[in-house]
């Protein structure tokens, strides 16, 4: 749908649409409780900021907004598997819907003011859709079914990959997952013990932490908030900074962006994968909420 059909389509106070960055369709949310940015490419929200808080998503300045290319940064939705797909290396890591064009098909103001939209996009195999409230709080919700006329069951992965805004990584904690074990994906992959204290940086950090429901809490001294990241139908977290070395060899990440950002992601993979039969729906939420 074109920009001027989406305008009138959808009018809504607090809701502009724009041409963004090549070429690609932007969603813009300024209301009095928070002002946000999603990209229908992928769905793809790049931006929240509550009002009287800094904005909370980080965003690489080097991001690629080619259609061919996921954004960097933001929430980028990987689904229908998590990280490199298991058999075919020719294929698009964590998956294709963040590179797919999403339709948006609703859009509304929420009681306390905030927006609220609602997107799909499907496969041969799976609808998505994809509700995003722009609050005082962020919340998302990905819906995933079996198309129409599916006979047998199929699994998939999903992450809601979250880029969060940081002072300084070196400063900040997560806590949360203290008591939960997990696969330390830096190096040769390793099954690590739960280590019993909250999560601090020193080195590149790339965590999946598995049979879990907890939410978790970000603490960051430098910009003087702590963000809680809540979840349901969800079983695995996963953890992310690129550190050093590995920022240097990512093209659309700066080589000092680093220092100011942490993914904590909401997901189901690897052993938590999900399997859905035809008829059903698996829903996963987050909802990502800044206390100052
Ligand atoms: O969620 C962490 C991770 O799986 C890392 O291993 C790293 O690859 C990151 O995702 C970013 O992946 P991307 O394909 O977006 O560069």
């Amino acid at each position: 749908m074109k920009l001027q059909e989406l305008a009138n389509r959808f009018s809504v106070p607090g809701v502009r649409f724009e041409t963004a960055h090549g070429g690609m369709i932007r969603i813009a949310i300024e209301t009095a409780v928070s002002t946000g940015e999603l990209y229908l490419h992928g769905a793809h929200v790049s931006r929240f900021q509550p009002a009287g808080c800094e904005s909370v998503l980080w965003m690489s300045e080097f991001s690629c907004f080619e259609f061919d290319k996921p954004i960097r940064g933001g929430v980028p939705i990987c689904f229908p598997w998590f990280g490199p797909h298991p058999s075919d290396a020719k294929l698009p890591g964590h998956g294709w819907a963040r590179l797919k064009e999403w339709d948006l098909v609703g859009c509304g103001i929420l009681d306390d003011g905030g927006v609220s939209l609602d997107l799909r996009t499907k496969s041969t195999d799976f609808e998505l859709s994809f509700r995003v409230e722009f609050s005082k709080s962020l919340r998302m919700v990905l819906s995933v079914a079996l198309t129409a006329g599916a006979i047998a069951s199929r699994r998939f992965e999903e992450a809601l990959h979250t880029y969060l805004r940081v002072g300084d990584i070196r400063q900040v904690s997560i806590s949360g997952l203290e008591s939960v074990a997990y696969l330390d994906k830096v190096g040769v992959l390793a099954k690590r013990d739960a280590s019993g204290e909250p999560i601090q940086f020193s080195q590149e950090t790339d965590r999946v932490y598995n049979e879990t429901i907890d939410n978790c809490v970000l603490n960051d001294p430098q910009l003087g908030r702590t963000i809680t990241i809540r979840k349901a139908g969800s079983l695995s977290t996963v953890i992310w900074n690129p550190w050093i070395e590995k920022s240097a060899r990512m093209p659309d990440f700066g080589d000092n962006e680093w220092t100011g950002m942490v993914c904590i992601e909401t997901a189901n993979v690897g052993n938590n994968f999900v399997e859905i039969s035809p008829g059903q729906v698996h829903t996963m939420k987050t909802e990502i909420e800044v206390t100052l």
